[in-house]
């Protein structure tokens, strides 16, 4: 008999909180086995196994305090159990002919032995292709463990045992078809100390194995009488099909493995999903948190300082918070700054308001932002581009759709105008006017926000010289407009006034290098200041 104490846990941890204990009496242990699942005040550890055998007896359970040096288990010798129960002898009952879910493996002798065979797959699935046997002769397999995995014309499957033993014989072969009912495995099973001792059952050989799922099933062991059924695992196709190199990764990491979505043939779980899920759940919890990476501190009670009045936040804040904190923190930003001379752009302004009434419209200043920014896009096409860091590449857009910034009551909203190469200056006025409107009276569609490649925010009309945008992700860049005012600029020799713009540009620093992002802002300084040809063009 062996004991397995509680080891060192590290420097100055002397004792830890159970959080869930991993093996039962009667289980089979194995050398690193994880046995239990603690907490200390520095992390939560699987502890594993220094001893193998059968368990005999665990002192300890979930949720109560242990010390380093303390007994966890006692476990037995699987060689000094006594020959006798290593005999082996199994009669399987007979099959009915008309119904194959009637499968029952019944053991007349003390039993050691017990056969696993394939379970039922579901409807109308008889056989299936043997993939990879995940076990070998002489390997000791525990419940749930993974034995094969196999193909129907439905999913592929990873199929878990039902018996905790040692497998003695393997029955089936990778690549070839295995019938439902087929005997995959024998196992030896010690019978020394029982597991679940309730009352003898004897199951009939035609009963389903959905009806026998139902029952409990009893199991008295190191009896002459012993009735050992061989119960067909809980396998469903909504099990995920995954290996157990797979299986174990989720595991490891907190992943619940029926929640991956998988991309391989037939829905099969890869390595890579598991960790594209593992990193989805982890934005979606910056997300939720409105914080990346930084853990959000608790708030002082502002009430100790003077009144305060608490509200909940609209829908729209809390997204537009999600949202930039994942871009302030997801892209590294620059801004780059530069001004426009729009005298002469005003005067054309000017010189096309009749036309603009006539067609129902106001051209501004961003009419015409709207109209040279498709321009650069053209000419500067990794401004209308996105990163997929994850895959290290880029993707290029080839249409052309600029988002506006809009200030609403209820806060920031940014309808996309599509297709702005296609239209000319009244017409996308008239459509950023129409969107405008939709979106302060909340009218707006989800379809009418989505598929920008960059955004304009025009806080001109307000006011304001330079500001740093942030990069609407996963667009590359934004232009910042602040308010165009008279200046006195030096030109021939004296100073004249010139009606000049602030543009703020920011961008993602990941593809646009600084030379590049002042050469595609200079580029809409100059069609800003050269309205006449730009507009030729
Ligand atoms: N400099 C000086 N004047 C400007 C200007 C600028 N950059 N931009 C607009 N104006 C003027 C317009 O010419 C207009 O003047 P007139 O009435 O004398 O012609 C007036 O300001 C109002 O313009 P506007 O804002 O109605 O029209 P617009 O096409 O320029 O802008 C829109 C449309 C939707 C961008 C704007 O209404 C708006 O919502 N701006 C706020 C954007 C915002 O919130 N950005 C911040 C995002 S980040 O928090």
């Amino acid at each position: 008999m062996k004991e397995f104490i509680l080891p060192e846990l590290g420097e100055n941890i002397e004792s830890a909180s159970i959080l869930k204990v991993l093996v039962a009496p009667g289980d089979v242990l194995e050398l690193d086995q994880a046995v239990l699942e603690i907490e200390t005040d520095k992390a939560t550890i699987e502890v594993p196994s220094t001893v193998s055998g059968m368990i005999k007896d665990v002192f300890v359970k979930d949720g109560e305090k242990i010390k380093v040096g303390q007994v966890i288990l006692r476990v037995e010798e699987i060689e000094a159990l006594p020959q006798s129960t290593k005999t082996i002898q199994t009669e399987s009952k007979t099959v009915s002919k008309k119904n194959k879910k009637a499968v029952t493996n019944q053991q007349t002798q003390p039993s050691t032995i017990t056969e696993f065979k394939l379970p039922e797959l579901g409807e109308n699935i008889e056989s299936a292709n043997v993939l990879k046997i995940l076990v070998s002769v002489g390997d000791v397999i525990q419940k749930e463990q993974g034995i094969l995995e196999i193909e129907t014309d439905k999913a592929t499957i990873e199929v878990p045992s039902t018996i905790d033993g040692k497998v003695i014989e393997l029955l089936v072969k990778e690549g070839k078809k295995a019938k439902v009912g087929q005997v995959v495995l024998r196992v030896e099973v010690s019978t020394r100390q029982p597991t679940q001792v309730k009352s003898e059952k004897k199951v009939e050989p035609t009963e389903s194995v959905e009806e026998k799922k139902e029952e409990t099933i009893e199991i008295v062991r190191g009896s002459a009488t012993a009735v050992i059924i061989d119960n067909q695992p809980a396998i469903t196709l909504h099990s995920a099909p995954a290996a157990p190199s797979v299986r174990r990764l989720a595991r490891e990491i907190g992943v619940d493995i029926n929640q991956v979505p998988g991309s391989g043939p037939d829905g099969r779980i890869r390595m890579a999903d598991v960790k594209a899920y593992s990193k989805k759940l982890h934005e979606q919890q910056i997300s939720a948190s409105g914080q990346v990476g930084i853990k959000a501190k608790p708030l002082p009670d502002f009430s100790k300082f003077g009144e305060v009045e608490r509200k909940e936040m609209s829908n729209i804040r809390s997204k537009t918070a999600d949202h930039l904190s994942y871009a302030w923190s997801a892209i590294p930003h620059v801004t780059q700054f530069d001004k426009a001379d729009i005298t002469d752009l005003e005067k054309v302004r000017k010189g096309l308001s009749t036309i603009a009434e006539k067609e129902g419209t106001k051209l501004t200043v961003t009419s015409f932002l709207l109209k040279i920014i498709s321009s650069a896009l053209k000419e500067f096409p990794q401004f209308n581009a996105s990163v997929d860091i994850e895959k290290k590449a880029i993707v290029y857009k080839k249409y052309i759709n600029i988002g506006v910034a809009v200030d609403t009551e209820n806060g920031l909203i940014v309808p996309v105008l599509k297709n702005v190469d296609q239209k000319n200056l009244f017409q996308l006025t008239k459509d950023m006017n129409e969107l405008a409107e939709k979106a302060r009276k909340r009218k707006i569609g989800l379809d009418e926000m989505q598929g920008g490649c960059f955004t304009i925010s025009n806080l001109g009309g307000i006011g304001g010289t330079y500001f740093t945008p942030i990069v609407n992700s996963p667009e590359v860049a934004i232009l910042g407009v602040s308010r165009g005012a008279f200046e006195p600029v030096y030109k021939d020799g004296q100073f004249i006034p010139r009606l000049m713009l602030p543009l703020s540009l920011s961008y993602d620093h990941r593809l646009i290098d600084g030379a590049d992002a002042i050469r595609f802002l200079r580029w809409i300084v100059t069609a800003l200041e050269n309205p006449s040809k730009f507009l030729m063009q």
